[in-house]
């Protein structure tokens, strides 16, 4: 399909919409942000919420994705999709299931990470649970952060292609969700973070080879990419860190 790929996301933060977003950008494809297009464009949030409500299809929640007559969503299926589509998926029928069930385990990761600042309650304010977002924080900083990323340093390592990306002979979009982690990760606990880097070398080395690849590179620089904030999934509260 040639048609041009329309990403719906809060335009305020990254959030899970920046897993789709990166893959279209490493991919240079003809895309749109719509939510973050002006009303007379046909853009802005109330157009997106509009499409969740009247879509055949409807989304639960943004992201989603509009493709020619297809409706995708859940960030890992929209970033699999994509890059199956744009040729950032491995060609290998395997491998290209491997990506997607590493797309969703990132996911997991993510859904975790968003839990440390929101324990109890999705529509309550942080400030509303910050005793039980340092416990939280403290049992995620200490297990799951090396849980997961010990199980991407070791597909990392075990790839039997040898390239040094997570899976087959390529950079996927794999590759470019463990990026996006890496990242938030380290804008929401950099004392973690520092701390533990050097166990993982494999991963850190998919992690600059990402942000080299030229497309990436003038992504991450450009007006496109916006900062990491205290609205989105990755949250940098300096009470949640610790060495
Ligand atoms: N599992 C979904 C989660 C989608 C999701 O939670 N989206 C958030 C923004 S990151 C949202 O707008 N949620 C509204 C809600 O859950 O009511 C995915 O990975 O895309």
């Amino acid at each position: 399909m040639g048609e041009r790929f329309d990403l719906y996301y809060w335009p305020q933060i990254q959030g899970r919409g920046e897993f789709p977003r990166l893959v279209l950008e490493a991919a240079e494809a003809d895309y749109r942000d719509v939510a973050r297009l002006a009303d007379a464009e046909g853009g802005g949030v109330a157009a997106m919420m509009r499409l969740m409500e009247k879509a055949e299809r409807r989304p639960f929640a943004p992201p989603f994705l509009i493709h020619g007559n297809r409706l995708v969503s859940q960030a890992a299926e929209i970033s699999s999709y994509c890059a199956e589509e744009l040729g950032l998926a491995p060609q290998d029928e395997s491998d290209r299931l491997f990506a997607r069930s590493i797309a969703l385990t990132t996911a997991d990761l993510v859904a975790e990470a968003h839990d440390t600042h929101h324990p109890i309650g999705v529509g309550l304010y942080y400030e509303d649970q910050t005793l039980e977002a340092r416990r939280r924080s403290q049992e995620f900083r200490e297990e799951r952060i090396p849980k997961f990323l010990g199980w991407f340093e070791s597909i990392a390592a075990g790839n039997p292609q040898r390239s040094g990306w997570l899976v087959g002979e390529r950079m996927s979009h794999a590759d470019l969700g463990l990026f996006q982690v890496l990242e938030g990760l380290r804008y929401a606990l950099p004392r973690r973070m520092v701390n533990i880097e050097s166990r993982y070398r494999h991963i850190w080395d998919i992690r600059n080879r990402v942000a080299q690849h030229p497309p990436v590179a003038r992504y991450l620089t450009s007006s496109r990419r916006i900062p990491f904030n205290e609205n989105g999934i990755f949250r940098r509260y300096p009470e949640l860190d610790a060495d």
